[in-house]
């Protein structure tokens, strides 16, 4: 398996960089993470392509705590995003930051999408549940 997006999860942590947040929350403490995204701002989220060839696409990305990831089917075949050590082949195919929850979409049907969002900051490596052995593998880098 190879693990070749370092560039992309640069860029996009430079964009969300530029975004703000993060310098503000010197006072706050623990800031409840309820507050959602002003909608139509931006694109709310990240978005995943799960596409025909049987990859995540992009398959690394960097989201914020918080923000919603979202899975979309473009495929005309189920997939999963699964980041459930315990359900991954192989080792390493699944892994999680120190003191987050697992989780698994189920099967996600083609057209259909998939949403959650991230509380623990750190690297979350995840797997398609029936692709996993043709390597559909992501990453998605949650920072605060
Ligand atoms: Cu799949």
């Amino acid at each position: 398996m190879s693990h070749r997006l370092g560039s992309l999860v640069t860029a996009a942590a430079l964009a969300m960089a530029a975004c703000g947040g993060g310098a503000g929350d010197a006072d706050g403490g623990e800031s409840p993470q309820a507050s959602v995204e002003s909608p139509g701002d931006q694109a709310s989220g990240v978005t995943i392509k799960m596409t025909e060839g049987l990859q995540f696409d992009p398959a690394e990305v960097t989201a914020r705590v918080g923000e919603m990831v979202t899975w979309v089917n473009d495929a005309s075949v189920d997939h999963t995003a699964t980041g459930d050590p315990a359900k991954a082949a192989e080792m390493g195919d699944a892994d999680l930051p120190q003191g987050a929850e697992s989780w698994d979409s189920g099967f996600v049907k083609p057209g259909a999408s998939f949403t959650m969002t991230f509380d623990v900051p750190g690297t979350y490596r995840y797997f398609c549940v029936p692709h996993e052995n043709v390597d559909m593998l992501g990453v998605i880098e949650v920072v605060p």
